[in-house]
Order: C-alpha cells, then sequence, then structure tokens
C-alpha cells in the first residue's frame, strides 16, 4: 500500500520541549501510526569546545545575543543528509503569515526541517543560504522559534491523509472553504435551561446541513465579515443573505 507520510525534523536548543508535543492526542496517534515521523536535532550537539556554546555578541554592538552561524549549519546539514527532500523553514517574525492554505502548500512537501531560533535570532547569512521559506505564525514576538514550529506541524500534520478520524474531517473546518464553521451541540438536549436547536434533533439531513450553512454564514458575518472579500458565494449562499437582507428591511420600513 502507498502512505503518505510526512518527515519534520525541529532544530532546537531546546529539543525537549517537543517530547510533549508530540506525545500527546492525535499528534501521537500520527506518529504511532507512520504517517507522520519526528525528530529533532539538538544544536547544542554541533557546537565546538569545551563550552558547546551556541551564541554570541552581535557585531556593530547592542544588546542580546546572536545564534552562532557554524553550529546552525552544521545541524541543517545533518537534517539534510538525513531528509534530502525536505523543505528548510525557518520560524521568524520576517516570514510570511502563516494560514491555512500555507498550511496546505507545506503539507504537499516529503518532510519540513524547521529552524527554531533563541536570543535576538539567528546569524543572517543562516537565513541567507540555507532556508527555502520563512514563516510567522503573527506579528508578535516570542522567545523562541519552537512553538512556532509546533503549530506549523500541528496544522500541516492534520491535513496528512489518514490522521483525521474520518478521511474528509478537515474538510468541514473553518477556513478550508472561507468561512468559520457552524456552532457543535452534544447531550444534554437543555443544559442550565439553554436547549440544543431543534432542527438539530429533527434527523431531517436537508434541513440540518440548510441550518449549518446559515449558522456559518451568519457566524462569518457577525465575527469575521472580512472573510467575504476574497470568497465568491454560491446561489445558495446569495440565497439566504438576500432572506436577511428582506427582513432587516422589513425591521427597518416597518
Ligand atoms: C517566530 C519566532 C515570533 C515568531 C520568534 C513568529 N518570534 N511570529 N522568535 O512566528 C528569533 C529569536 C525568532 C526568537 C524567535
Amino acid at each position: 500500500m502507498v502512505c503518505e507520510q510526512m518527515d519534520f525534523t525541529v532544530l532546537s536548543i531546546f529539543p525537549e520541549m517537543f517530547e510533549s508535543f508530540f506525545g500527546y492526542g492525535i499528534i501521537r496517534r500520527a506518529v504511532e501510526s507512520r504517517r507522520i515521523v519526528a525528530s529533532s536535532i539538538n544544536i547544542r550537539d554541533f557546537a565546538k569546545g569545551k563550552h558547546m556554546v551556541t551564541d554570541d555578541r552581535p557585531y556593530g554592538g547592542g544588546c542580546g545575543m546572536v545564534m552562532k552561524p557554524e553550529p546552525l549549519a552544521d545541524a541543517i546539514r545533518a537534517a539534510k543528509k538525513k531528509s534530502p527532500l525536505s523543505k528548510t523553514l525557518h520560524l521568524t517574525p520576517q516570514g510570511r503569515t502563516f494560514n491555512q492554505k500555507i498550511a496546505h502548500e507545506l503539507a504537499e512537501y516529503e518532510g519540513l526541517i524547521l529552524i527554531c531560533g533563541r536570543y535576538e535570532g539567528v546569524d543572517e547569512r543562516i537565513c541567507t543560504r540555507f532556508i527555502d521559506d520563512e514563516i510567522s505564525i503573527g506579528d508578535y514576538v516570542l522567545t523562541g522559534g519552537e512553538i512556532a514550529a509546533m503549530i506549523v506541524i500541528d496544522a500541516v500534520t492534520r491535513l496528512i491523509p489518514g490522521v483525521l478520524g474520518g478521511e474528509k474531517s478537515s474538510e468541514k473546518d473553518s477556513f478550508e472553504d472561507g468561512l468559520l464553521e457552524h456552532g457543535h451541540y452534544t447531550r444534554p438536549r437543555s443544559f442550565e435551561g439553554d436547549d440544543v436547536p431543534d432542527v438539530l434533533l429533527s434527523g431531517n439531513h436537508k434541513e440540518i446541513e440548510n441550518w449549518r450553512l446559515e449558522a456559518s454564514l451568519k457566524r462569518t458575518f457577525l465575527k469575521r465579515p472580512d472573510l467575504f472579500k476574497n470568497r465568491a458565494l454560491s446561489n445558495q449562499e446569495k440565497n439566504i443573505l438576500k432572506k436577511w437582507h428582506q427582513d432587516i428591511e422589513k425591521i427597518i420600513f416597518s
């Protein structure tokens, strides 16, 4: 059987941070079922000298430390030797802002080598000579790239076929079709006086689908109206919006 497998290699001075990340839930099952291979390289293992130093003072002065290029370069070469078809990513606030579309793009690679910086960041010559792509998980600064790497690995892993329970489980997610997801309900039917919408108990699958689409549109309109900018509407969706429009006009002009 041909089975898609993705190889993640993280480079960090704190590789132990990834032990719990790879050890729980869906990510753990993906490792156990060999749908992903998780390995880490301790950059310090490639540092030279008695003190295994990975950082140094910045040329030109200023505060903070910079990750030395030689240990990082050797660590990246070791990762590429083990996983030659992988794409090398650097997690940095200067990268492309990560989103679901980029997650799909990255899921196409055989593997990812994720470089996690610390201190003020890595020597610029590493960025220019060894990195295929720079990714940011959002416009804020972290003390290290490790959590950003986990976020990228998590979002990519759940797109790999077979990782989620049902084969199509990720297709209904928020963002997959450009809308937010509708709300979800489980038992009890009445929770502290708050009831599950009747339609969800009706067993009428067509009506349930219609209710969910309307709920998705409503949420997106109220919480993330910006998502409509880059998304075409189906005729069914336009009809739902037209109906609201009419309902609102009735309120205004009555
Ligand atoms: C990544 C890394 C923020 C991000 C980081 C981000 N901060 N927004 N910090 O994806 C250099 C040293 C980068 C610490 C690292």
